[in-house]
């Protein structure tokens, strides 16, 4: 497990040497003359025609290159129940953003010949020693979204990443984007696998399990000033951050000095593009006395960003996962930036 710098990044793309990772059992050292891609059915019925893909015959495909976000469901996790982290780093870093090139899953699937009238869903499964294995819906096959992607920012995804080949689930969180990918079967129900029962399941206030919660929902942080760093003195200052949805492009994104009191309208940098970090910025002049910074996120559906209160009627506070809250920053009268939290 190691955390993006997000205090030290500028712009909406994570450098591939500071990406995230997040390993069920470590990285897999995978030879890519050796590797195949397998698209199976649950029975036979399923696919006309199998298919084995060797990675030279992937890349002969049509390719795409698009920006998408990955975030972690864990992310925030450790804020659930009260202030945990220092950090930005390690409060919101379980999150990146890169170009990721490779091939529509549908056209492997067309390929194969699936039924998409009974095979409603997809398992896709990994290589490594977790075989990580993953359902999801066909919807967000047939809508294209779904890549089998073998390029991170202009080069071979790195080993951390999946390398040679890993899914890309536009909006749904990191555990979908199955790395070192080496198989997909198409199916009539969810598989309920081992990694669907018993990780990314949220605890409701009335006991029972929310398990298939996939979508990452509108979130935001600013993240200068953020937590651990320190203002050197009054003055002007460019507040910065970044916003997000799983359901599609950030549209607004509001900041407050004041703990929630007062909101202003942050400036969004272009591109604002689908289901990818947005880069806001807004000025600020500090007079020197203690501050609390927050930013609110809105995206496309008018969906808003919710305070902790907010989240935790809803969701009770016995949580892990799942963590899209409002972060507040307290500037101190020394400068000092702390991670604190308003009930
Ligand atoms: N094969 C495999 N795929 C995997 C995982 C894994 O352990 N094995 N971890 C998942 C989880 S929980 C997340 S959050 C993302 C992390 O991707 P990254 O390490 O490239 O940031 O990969 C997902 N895909
Ligand atoms: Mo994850």
């Amino acid at each position: 497990m190691s955390f993006a710098p997000l205090q030290s990044l500028f712009g909406i793309v994570t450098p591939s040497g500071l990406h995230f990772e997040r390993h069920h059992q470590g990285w897999w050292d995978i030879d890519p003359s050796k590797h195949r891609l397998m698209i199976n059915g649950s029975d036979a019925s399923m696919l006309k025609t199998p298919k084995v893909f060797t990675m030279d015959e992937l890349m002969r495909l049509p390719s795409v290159s698009r920006f998408h976000f990955i975030e972690c469901g864990a992310n925030t996790g450790m804020e659930w129940g009260n202030v945990a982290v220092p950090t930005c780093q390690y409060s919101h870093g379980m999150l990146s953003c890169s170009e990721f090139t490779g091939v529509p899953l549908k056209i492997l699937l067309d390929m194969a010949g699936a039924d998409y009238k009974r095979c409603r869903f997809v398992l896709a499964e990994g290589a490594d020693g977790s075989s990580m294995t993953r359902t999801i819906p066909m919807e967000m096959v047939e809508s294209g979204e779904v890549l089998v992607a073998y390029g991170q920012n202009g080069e071979m995804l790195r080993p951390e990443n999946g390398y040679p080949l890993r899914l890309v689930v536009p909006g749904v969180q990191g555990v979908s984007w199955v790395k070192y990918l080496r198989r997909i079967e198409v199916g009539d129900k969810p598989w309920g696998t081992k990694d669907e029962a018993i990780h990314y399941i949220d605890l409701m206030p009335d006991g029972r399990h929310r398990q298939y919660s996939s979508i990452q929902e509108c979130k935001s942080v600013v993240t200068t000033p953020s937590g651990g760093q320190v203002l050197l003195d009054k003055g002007f200052y460019n507040i910065s951050g970044l916003a997000w949805s799983g359901r599609g492009k950030v549209r607004r994104v509001d900041v407050s000095v004041d703990g929630g009191r007062n909101w202003r309208t942050a400036r969004l940098q272009g591109p604002v593009l689908d289901k990818c970090l947005t880069r806001f910025n807004i000025d600020w002049v500090w007079d020197g006395k203690p501050a609390l910074i927050q930013s609110r996120a809105m995206d496309e559906t008018g969906y808003v960003q919710p305070t902790y209160r907010q989240l935790r009627q809803v969701r009770g506070s016995r949580s892990i996962y799942h963590n899209h809250a409002i972060q507040t920053w307290l500037v101190q009268d020394s400068g000092e930036v702390k991670n604190v939290q308003l009930s």
